[in-house]
Order: C-alpha cells, then sequence, then structure tokens
C-alpha cells in the first residue's frame, strides 16, 4: 500500500527526532488520562484540589520559559522582504540546517507523540487541519483542550496532504537553543526548546495566526488577532464585534463580560478570546469562526470583580501554568480577590512570602474548555461562523487616543489598526511598559511582510460588501494623577453600547480630526460614579499629543519603504492635515 502524505511526513520527522516510540493520539478519555499520568510523571505538574477543582492541573514550567520569545520567532521566506521590516528572518534552508541539527535525535527516550487536529468547528466549510508532533505530554493535553484533537481530525485528513504539519521537541529548554520558526511557503512550523503555551501550541499563534494569516491572503480571506463577541440588545437581537487588542491588553476578560448593563437588556455572549478567522459569506458579510475551541488565558488580574464568567469556568477540567498554589491545594494568583494564604507555594514551587515577588508568574496561564464559561454564545461552534457587523482595535495607552472613536470610513479604519501602539506587558519577554506600535495587534503574529498585510485589508474593504464599520477604544486612559480614567471591566459594555448604536445608525457624535468621538449625552452613564471632567478628559483628542503620535507611526511606516500602500501615507497626510487646522483653530479662540 502507498503511504499517506501524513505516514510520510511522521516517519520522516520519527528518523530525524529518533523516538523510543510514536503514539498517534485519537483524542479517547482513555488516551488522556494516559496522556496526563505521564505529565505527572514528568515531575513538573501536580493535580489540585479534587473538590474543589475536579479534574485540574498545576504544571510548573522551567523559569526561563514562561513566554512567547519574539525575538527567537522567524518566518523564513526565500526572499528577507516577503517576511518584511518587523519579522525576524532566515532562509528557509539555512533555518532547516540550524533547526535540523537541533532535532536530530531531540526525542531519544521519549515518545513522539502525534496530534492530528482541527482549528475551528469540526464541521465549518473555515475550519483547517494541522498535524503537531510533540514530545511533551503538557503540550498534548492542552492541545486537547485548544482543539478538536484526535479521530475528528485524522478523519478529515485520511489521504490527503490538506494539513499543516508542525514538529515541536522541547529539547533541552535552553534558550540559546530555542527557535520558533514558520515555512509560509510549505505550511509548516518548526519549534524547538520552549514548551509555553504561544511557542509549543503549534495550533494557536504558529497555525492559526503567523501561517493562516499567509493562507488568507493567498485565499481572500482574514486570520486576526480577535475576540469574537455577541452584544445582545433589548428584544433579543444579537450584533457581533471582532475586537484586536495586543497580549494580555483585556480580550479575555472584554469576551466574557458580565454587562453592568444587563438590567437594561445589554448582555455580551463570548464566540471567541483571541482569534477570528473570517471569509465573506454570501448574504455580503464576514462571517468569523473562533478556530479554537478553548481559552488560554493569563491568570493574574483575574477575579470575581473582573472576570466572574472564567472563574466559573476554572472550576474544573482546568490545566493552570505557573499559578502560585495554596495548602489546600487551590490555585492562587494576584487579583483573584482573596489574601494571599499562609503556607503559599509560588510559582517556582518554594514557600512564599513577600520578600520573593508576586507568587504567580505575572504571565501564569489558565488553558480551559470554551464551553465552560457561562457566558459561551449558543452560536460558538455555528458552522457558517457569526457575521461580524464591527471591527475595534484597542491598545493600552496612557495619553493620546480617547475612550473610543470611529473612523470615517474603511481605508481611514485600515490606517487606525495600522497605527495601532500599545504598551508591552508580560506575554512576552522583554521589557513592560514600554509602548510600541502593533498595528492590528498583529505585530508578533503576521506571516509576511506587514505592508502587505495592510493592502490585504485594504482590498477586503472592496470586496466585502457590506464591511464591519471600525471603532478604536482605550480602556487605559490616565488622569493627571495617574489613575485610570475608566473603570472598565463591565462597564465597558456602555462603550459597545455606542458602537452598536453606531452600527445601526443612531449613536450622537462629534466629529474630530482622529474620528467620530461620541458626544457625552450620547454615552449611557447612569449609575456609574464617573466625574464630568473624568469624561470630558477620556474623550478628548489633544492635537498635541496627536502630532507627535503621528512622527511616531511615521517612522515606523518608514520601514516598509515603498512596499506601503499609498492609500497608508494619504491617511496619515490627511490626518496631518485636520491636526494642524484643529491646533490652528484652537489656538485662535484661545
Ligand atoms: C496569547 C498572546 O497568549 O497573545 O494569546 O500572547
Ligand atoms: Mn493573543
Amino acid at each position: 500500500m502507498v503511504a499517506t502524505p501524513l505516514e510520510n511526513w511522521v516517519e520522516e520527522a520519527a528518523r530525524l527526532t529518533k523516538p523510543d516510540q510514536v503514539v498517534c493520539c485519537d483524542g479517547s478519555d482513555d488516551e488522556n488520562e494516559r496522556i496526563l499520568e505521564e505529565m505527572l510523571r514528568d515531575g513538573d505538574s501536580e493535580t489540585l484540589n479534587e473538590k474543589t477543582h475536579p479534574n485540574c492541573y498545576l504544571h510548573r514550567s522551567s523559569p526561563n520559559d514562561v513566554a512567547r520569545t519574539e525575538h527567537l520567532t522567524f518566518i523564513c521566506t526565500p526572499e528577507q522582504d516577503d517576511a518584511g521590516p518587523t519579522n525576524n528572518w532566515m532562509d528557509p534552508g539555512a533555518a532547516k540546517h540550524k533547526l535540523g541539527a537541533l532535532f536530530d535525535g531531540a526525542m531519544r527516550g521519549r515518545t513522539m507523540y502525534v496530534v492530528p487536529y482541527i482549528m475551528g468547528p469540526a464541521n465549518s466549510p473555515i475550519s483547517k487541519v494541522g498535524v503537531e508532533a510533540t514530545d511533551s505530554p503538557y503540550v498534548v493535553a492542552n492541545m486537547r483542550i485548544m482543539s478538536r484533537m484526535g479521530k475528528v481530525a485524522m478523519e478529515r485528513i485520511g489521504a490527503s496532504a490538506d494539513f499543516v504539519p508542525g514538529l515541536h521537541s522541547i529539547g533541552d529548554l535552553d534558550p540559546l537553543r530555542r527557535y520558533i520558526a514558520h515555512f509560509p511557503e510549505e505550511k509548516l512550523i518548526w519549534s524547538v526548546g520552549s514548551g509555553y503555551g504561544g511557542n509549543a501550541l503549534l495550533g494557536k499563534k504558529c497555525f492559526a495566526l503567523r501561517i493562516a494569516s499567509v493562507m488568507a491572503r493567498e485565499q481572500g480571506w482574514m486570520a486576526e488577532h480577535m475576540l469574537i463577541l455577541g452584544l445582545e440588545s433589548p428584544g433579543g437581537k444579537v450584533t457581533y464585534m471582532g475586537a484586536a487588542f495586543p497580549s494580555a491588553c483585556g480580550k479575555t476578560n472584554l469576551a466574557m463580560m458580565v454587562s453592568a448593563l444587563q438590567d437594561q437588556g445589554y448582555r455580551v455572549w463570548t464566540v471567541g478570546d483571541d482569534i477570528a478567522w473570517m471569509k465573506i459569506a454570501d448574504d455580503g458579510y464576514l462571517h468569523a469562526i473562533n478556530p479554537e475551541s478553548g481559552f488560554f488565558g493569563v491568570a493574574p488580574g483575574t477575579g470575581m470583580l473582573t472576570n466572574p464568567n472564567v472563574m466559573a469556568a476554572l472550576r474544573k477540567n482546568t490545566i493552570f501554568t505557573n499559578t502560585a498554589v495554596t495548602p489546600e491545594r487551590e490555585p492562587w494568583w494576584e487579583g483573584i480577590g482573596t489574601p494571599p494564604p499562609a503556607g503559599l507555594i509560588n510559582w517556582k514551587g518554594e514557600t512564599w512570602d513577600s520578600s520573593k515577588g508576586p507568587a504567580a508568574h505575572p504571565n501564569a496561564r489558565y488553558t480551559v474548555p470554551a464551553w465552560q464559561s457561562p457566558s459561551i454564545s449558543p452560536k460558538w461552534e455555528a458552522p457558517e461562523g457569526v457575521p461580524i457587523s464591527a471591527f475595534i482595535f484597542g491598545g493600552r495607552r496612557a495619553r493620546v487616543a480617547p475612550l473610543v472613536y470611529e473612523s470615517f470610513d474603511w481605508q481611514h479604519g485600515v490606517f487606525v489598526g495600522a497605527t495601532m501602539a500599545s504598551e508591552t506587558t508580560a506575554a512576552a519577554t522583554g521589557n513592560v511598559g514600554v509602548v510600541r506600535r502593533d498595528p492590528m495587534a498583529m505585530l508578533p503574529f503576521c506571516g509576511y511582510n506587514m505592508a502587505d498585510y495592510f493592502r490585504h485589508w485594504l482590498e477586503m474593504g472592496k470586496r466585502i460588501p457590506h464591511p464591519p464599520k471600525i471603532f478604536h477604544v482605550n480602556w487605559f486612559r490616565r488622569g493627571a494623577d495617574g489613575n485610570f480614567l475608566w473603570p472598565g471591566y463591565g462597564e465597558n459594555v456602555r462603550v459597545l453600547k455606542w458602537i452598536l448604536e453606531r452600527v445601526e445608525g443612531r449613536g450622537d457624535a462629534e466629529e474630530s480630526p482622529v474620528g467620530f468621538v461620541p458626544r457625552r449625552k450620547a454615552l449611557t452613564l447612569d449609575g456609574l460614579k464617573i466625574s464630568h471632567e473624568a469624561i470630558e478628559e477620556l474623550l478628548r483628542v489633544n492635537p498635541e499629543d496627536w502630532e507627535d503620535d503621528l512622527a511616531d507611526s511615521k517612522q515606523f511606516f518608514q520601514k516598509f519603504g515603498n512596499r506601503l500602500p499609498e492609500e497608508i501615507r494619504e491617511e496619515h497626510e490627511k490626518l496631518s492635515r485636520r491636526l494642524s487646522t484643529e491646533g490652528a483653530s484652537a489656538s485662535m479662540a484661545r
């Protein structure tokens, strides 16, 4: 019998990595039991309190392997310019040579697990299939939560070559021998030296964003770093929105929000918290699916006040990574809402006291099945996806960006996304709190030249008969005293409500140089304790701050040279002109 493309690939991977045995995963409960036992045997995982947290585990990673490592992540295209100035690049042949040496024999004494998986609902035409070969039982257990894995995926692959292969080994966990490499031409992923989710769960960032963004451009769809939520309004109509925020800026909390306006009939339903795959459907709308089936969220800062839905979800079937643990064997982290108990064990497995810094790593995570959230949308697995009426871009900005504004049109909206910036967080290694440009929150995830990615967005706008309206929000603006001006969390529904009203052609707004900003009275603020001055400041567009920001984004865009679409340059000039007119009239009025 002729071997299938999958069999050939697995054989080739095994020849290179030389595992003691190869196990092909079927996704069954029995198999999962065995994988979890293997994970416990490895010694860096433990079970949690069976009464309060049934079927929950705590995993401690190597202290040098706690976040995505963007400086070790590569796009391997024959021409460097096709990876673009914002990606690390390696020649595909050189990458194969370098990583091949690290993979050579890497699985000796270990098991190679072959994990076939579907990204997206099993019966959706928007879904796609991948296969990850890994030597980490922790990775297999996480992939089982984050994707539809096993038999269902194997059946879809059959004898075809229509799958994205990904080879993963934890190697020796030495950061000097850690690489996450993507081969967009071959649609192949090679990751070695890390067990951290964003580097090792290859269906997530590597496939669903970096490789899928390349496929999406080739095939005329969109793969975005976006949550998907449904806003239900009085009467029961649900309007769907996609929102792009950089890592650890509150996407999960927004997607699962308990609305402060629930008693007025506004409720939020979760379709996805991190990634959206979107295609133009016959009804002329862009339809989105969540390619994932679980949430891999940041634990610190998550509590009953910030995200009660996820707190309810985390009571069972959850893998916690790098949280602290109480003497009762319950997970604990900063912001969970209870004080640290005596005898707390920190994320490194040591008895904790406050001299040791945070007890949970700032990028500690939970991996939980999506269906466990009380907010999960009845449509979250709809094979046709949900129609998207609004895109929301956002970042963590102490200044500059107002609470919310709407772009003038699609082209201007693409510019708004392209000029996104945010203060960095603990989700990636490196400095925290530094403002960096992060277009569409895709800076670490775009699998090709970002100038071409802007072009793709511009072209999609022309092709979508009913394109989403584009907005920008900023929950993180601070007052002169350094405190946040906006309460955030469940109160963010007040902003979503205005967005919904704008989508429906209602909702009062004032034209500013940067876009349409809500008039104060257009925001539903009843029941909220916030001063008149705070609202004024939140909605203020300060031309001087914007001029500085424009200078910064101009410098960023210069990296792309002539490849930058003319439309982006045009929007830049238009905004600059509008700001100087505004600045001039403000000084005349003074
Ligand atoms: C994530 C990230 O884990 O963006 O979702 O880093
Ligand atoms: Mn993310």
